[in-house]
């Protein structure tokens, strides 16, 4: 364990070097640092925008800022994946295609709220992976937020900053999200997991109390297109039954007010579609809270059961999976030294979260590439991560 971190730490501090180095041959000029990293949910999916609980973390997969101000009108942006650099006018920020729509819905945010934005250089890098539904999106967004306050003196807490991210994606990309990936970005802890009430944003820290357990990210390789449009369907189907239920219950403001007995009393008036996401929601709800329960027993075997009752319910009831993330499932479910497997983030493919014993990681691994390859014929990138600190600003 020792060395993993030492290894991590080396390759955090090379990663802030080599973006540093590139930013200096690019703008001439000496840049602050910023790391922000990449999510994991533990367990409460598509439960946010609900107003109910999630259980997320930041990981040891970060993007990489490096920004300075350019003392001009303007910002020139570099982005190391694609080796594309794009430049904006401050006084004509508008949604554009393409990743720069994440810095542009930044900027805007904090100009509407009356934030003096001026000219900046800045290079992004990291190894996040894009659409793998660890959340690179507000990585880039946090991370940017996080650098203007540093540059700027704005003092903004770090829940506004997360606020400003979900709100940037909103009005950009045009993503309906809820605030776990903003909050989790900018408020993890070392080894700490977090219970949220996104009802009112307060938040407890846990440590990830299953020891000799590693979390284990299979990346399915699939990105599908839809994602962001069918995410902003089941919101819309989440709001359609909170309307129904609240005809019969007025104390209802959205599924968290809700129980099963609740909509089996008035699933004759719904829709059958927006039956199963709320149906799916509401059990999701009560399995997070059971869940955190279980990781401070540390009772590992039941923790897993319900991360796989969250599998089921995201694939048959919410409809968010695919055959590439139930196969992932399945393969997992045969292994003794798996507690508990599911798709994890939005969905419609990306990762799988699992939990595994320490000692059979490597021969996880190899059994999971395998046959995911000879299945689906591609191979599988497969994460070992750590939970780490939130937003680093140096
Ligand atoms: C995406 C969203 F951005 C989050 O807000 C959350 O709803 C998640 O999907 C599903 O739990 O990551």
């Amino acid at each position: 364990l020792g060395v993993l971190y030492t290894f991590n730490i080396i390759y955090l501090i090379k990663m802030l070097q080599q973006t540093r180095d590139q930013f200096i041959q690019l703008f001439h000029n000496t840049p602050v640092l910023v790391s922000s990293p990449g999510r994991i949910n533990l367990i409460g999916e598509h439960t946010d925008y609900n107003d109910g609980f999630v259980l997320p973390a930041a990981i040891d997969k970060r993007i990489i800022y490096a920004v300075a101000l350019n003392g001009t009108n303007k910002c020139n942006a570099y982005a190391a994946f694609n080796k594309e650099q794009v430049s904006f006018d401050l006084d004509a920020v508008k949604p554009t295609p393409g990743w720069i729509n994440y810095l542009l819905g930044v900027v805007d945010q904090l100009q509407k709220r009356g934030y003096k934005v001026p000219g900046f250089d800045c290079v992004i890098a990291g190894d996040v992976p894009v659409g793998a539904g660890l959340s690179s999106s507000a990585a880039v967004e946090g991370g940017l937020v996080a650098a203007l306050d540093h540059l700027m003196g704005y003092a903004l807490s770090r829940m506004d900053m997360a606020l400003i991210g979900q709100k940037a994606e909103h009005t950009f990309p045009g993503v309906q999200c809820g605030i776990m990936d903003q909050f989790a970005n900018l408020h993890g802890k070392k080894d700490q997991v977090m219970l949220l009430d996104c009802r009112d944003l307060t938040y407890t820290y846990y440590p990830f109390n299953f020891p000799n357990q590693k979390i284990v990210l299979c990346n399915s390789m699939v990105h599908h297109s839809l994602a962001s449009s069918e995410y902003n369907v089941r919101r819309q189907q989440c709001e359609a039954g909170v309307k129904i239920l609240q005809a019969a219950y007025p104390q209802v403001q959205s599924l968290r007010d809700a129980s099963m007995e609740m909509l089996e009393a008035v699933k004759d008036k719904l829709d059958n579609i927006v039956y199963k996401r709320c149906a799916y929601v509401i059990a999701e709800i009560a399995r997070v809270q059971q869940a955190c329960d279980y990781l401070q027993q540390g009772n590992l075997q039941e923790f897993g059961k319900l991360m796989y009752a969250t599998h089921d319910g995201l694939s048959r009831l919410y409809e968010v999976s695919c055959p590439e993330l139930d196969y992932l499932v399945e393969l997992a479910k045969q292994r003794p030294e798996v507690a508990g497997a599911r798709v994890m983030g939005g969905g419609f493919g990306g990762c799988t979260i699992n939990l595994v014993q320490e000692d059979q990681v490597a021969a996880y691994t190899t059994y999971i590439r395998d046959r995911y390859q000879q299945k689906f014929g591609k191979v599988p990138e497969i994460y070992v991560t750590s939970i780490e600190e939130g937003v680093q600003v140096q």
